[in-house]
């Protein structure tokens, strides 16, 4: 083997998101009952409904559908967000989009880490969502001091790992002869480690300022809390959780189930109430103890909206939680649906209607056709036109993002109720910015470009020029 061939950051990633799923997969066994679901019911609608499956085809999803997934971390501390940056972006994953769960009573803001190029996205989608704490919430100093000194002691990445990670970032990538090694210790990162780095005394008092806090500060580094495979059908997954013995959550977030799905829909099962051990520091013995974090999640993803059709979005579910503003009981679920329907059923719902009224983000291709010379280049054309005459189709740009509303309903359910912390809504964008080491990717942007750089591929196969 060539030693000093580059392995392209697309598939390192593919392998790495494989890998961590292997191992997830090893530790919470439900994670395999999850993927097994998901894929019988993906298989059910491909069979089903077959334009459905030439459609993902058409749109380069459907080789990427079965090795689909995201995942989510937390971390502690600024050093380990940028340090993180820096090892993501090896992988070609770049961080996209800040979420503030501040508002939402959870101590932490967050990015997704993924790929940006649609080229990219096609071979593997791969998302982190990756929360750090804001320890500046805590406000029981003493406990804040002894969070901040464990965090500041802690290393997350070996010293090998941090040494492969300076080698490439000098050659310019990873070579082939070195990638098993980074991958591998890569995963290691996110590993669970079933003993703690606290005191039981300690990890109860970080409990008592939040779970999210004793979940981050308590253990050797930032353990995988969830990966989430896309399916096809959310409602039919959420529908035969239980025969699987897996107790779904009372209600799906997000939009409601329509003909043309949107954003994003995910729903996730109860986190797991695990055995860890403490060390006593009086009798130097490990003592048994518990801790919840991990769980389960699915999801299914839809049309990416563009700032007109998510200020539409955001509006409408913020009235649905106007009459719905706590969690959701499992009695209550019927009568959420049926408001969430009701609520968006002003939202059109077909692709033509959500493509002229510029709500959504598509891709636009030539038709293969004999009639393209008859199109004068002497002029420009209109898009619109184009579309009604049949020269151009067009199909969905599916989102990749995540959605504060949905995350923070993700996290809350895996906590307590009573885990919330009323926390001022001061956004601290900056600070995350300056502990990132660069300023987050605007996802509206990326859609854009993909979106006009599809027209503009039109525009040189037809060629003609297209206003939209
Ligand atoms: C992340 C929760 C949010 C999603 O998909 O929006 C999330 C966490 O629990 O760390 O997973
Ligand atoms: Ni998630």
């Amino acid at each position: 083997m060539n030693d000093t061939k580059l392995i392209s950051k697309d598939e390192l990633r593919a392998l790495f998101s494989a890998e961590l799923s292997k191992m997830y997969q090893s530790e919470v066994p439900k994670y395999s009952t999850l993927i097994s679901l998901t894929q019988k019911v993906n298989q059910d609608v491909l069979s089903n409904h077959p334009s459905q499956k030439e459609a993902l085809i058409k749109n380069n999803e459907f080789d990427r559908l079965s090795e689909e997934r995201h995942g989510a971390i937390r971390i502690g501390s600024a050093k380990e967000l940028g340090i993180l940056r820096r090892l993501f972006a090896l992988y070609g994953m770049y961080p996209v989009g800040y979420y503030d769960l501040a508002p939402a009573g959870i101590p932490v803001h967050s990015t997704a880490f993924r790929p940006i190029e649609k080229s990219s996205l096609e071979v593997s989608p791969f998302r982190l969502f990756t929360s750090l704490l804001r320890l500046e919430l805590i406000d029981d100093a003493e406990i804040k001091a002894s969070a901040i000194h464990l965090l500041n002691q802690r290393e997350i990445i070996s010293p090998e790992l941090y040494h492969l990670l300076v080698k490439a970032e000098n050659q310019g990538g990873i070579f082939k002869s070195d990638q098993l090694q980074f991958i591998a210790l890569t995963v290691d990162i996110f590993k669970w480690h079933q003993t703690a780095t606290v005191t039981e005394t300690l990890y109860q008092k970080l409990l008592t300022q939040h779970r999210l806090i004793a979940d981050v500060v308590g253990f050797k580094g930032p353990h995988i809390n969830h990966l989430t495979p896309r399916t096809l059908d959310i409602d039919e997954v959420q529908r035969l959780m239980p025969d699987y013995q897996i107790t779904p959550k009372a209600t799906i977030e997000g939009p409601p189930k329509r003909n043309c799905p949107i954003l994003l829909r995910q729903t996730s099962f109860q986190a797991l109430n695990e055995a860890i051990l403490f060390l006593d520091e009086k009798t130097n013995n490990w003592v048994k103890g518990t801790h919840t974090a991990r769980f389960g999640e699915i999801e299914a993803r839809g049309v990416a909206l563009t700032q007109k059709g998510r200020a539409f979005y955001d509006e409408l579910i913020q009235k649905v939680k106007e009459f719905f503003p706590g969690e959701i009981k499992p009695h209550e679920s019927h009568l959420y649906n049926e408001k969430l329907a009701s609520i968006f059923s002003v939202f059109p719902d077909n692709w033509y209607e959500l493509m002229i009224n510029k709500l959504a983000w598509f891709n636009f291709y030539p038709v293969k056709s004999e009639m393209h010379h008859i199109l004068d280049n002497t002029h420009s054309h209109n898009l619109l036109t184009l579309i009604d005459n049949g020269m151009i189709e067009f199909s969905p740009i599916i989102y990749e993002d995540f959605l504060p509303v949905s995350a923070a309903g993700i996290f809350q359910s895996n906590l307590s109720n009573k885990s919330t912390m009323p926390l001022k809504a001061i956004s601290a964008r900056a600070d995350f910015e300056s502990a990132l080491g660069q300023n987050v990717l605007d996802e509206m942007s990326l859609y854009e470009k993909i979106q006009l750089d599809s027209i503009s591929l039109c525009e040189s196969v037809l060629n003609i020029r297209i206003i939209y």
